[in-house]
């Protein structure tokens, strides 16, 4: 009986590990959901370098963008042509739609910043934050 009680245990301790993997560590997967005017979650944590899949639904009633800026720039109090520059990957969803499409993460850690490209919607408060982490 002690013996199954330290088996248990054991594995008790591997699926807290597992999950606390699960919940904080980086992922090659971006699961979000996009409304009227929020992204769901709002930050995303991927391995640099790696090919990411983006999974966006677009539950909103007006099209959205899951834009993502080069490292170091950001749209500033709102999106303009002049941002157009500075963008390192993008999707666009039609309301009531989901795309999957896939990107490469960028090689360089650090954070960069998301918003949605289209006229108002970032003051309106769609944005979020993409981290990239070094790989091992
Ligand atoms: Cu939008």
């Amino acid at each position: 009986m002690k013996k199954y009680l330290g088996l248990f245990v054991v594995l008790l301790g591997l699926s807290m590990v597992l999950s606390a993997c699960g919940a904080g560590g980086p992922t090659t997967t971006i699961n979000v959901t996009m409304t009227d005017f929020h992204f769901e979650p709002m930050e995303f944590t991927v391995p640099a370098g790696q090919t990411i899949t983006v999974t966006a639904a677009n539950n909103g009633a007006v099209e959205h963008e899951f834009v993502i800026f080069n490292l170091g720039t950001d749209a500033g109090e709102k999106f303009g042509d002049e941002d157009e520059g500075n963008i390192y990957w993008e999707v666009e969803v039609q309301p009531g739609q989901s795309a999957t499409e896939t990107f490469t993460a960028p090689t360089e850690p650090g954070e960069y910043y998301v918003t949605c490209g289209i006229e108002g919607h970032l003051e309106a408060g769609m944005n979020g934050k993409l981290t990239v982490v070094a790989g091992e």
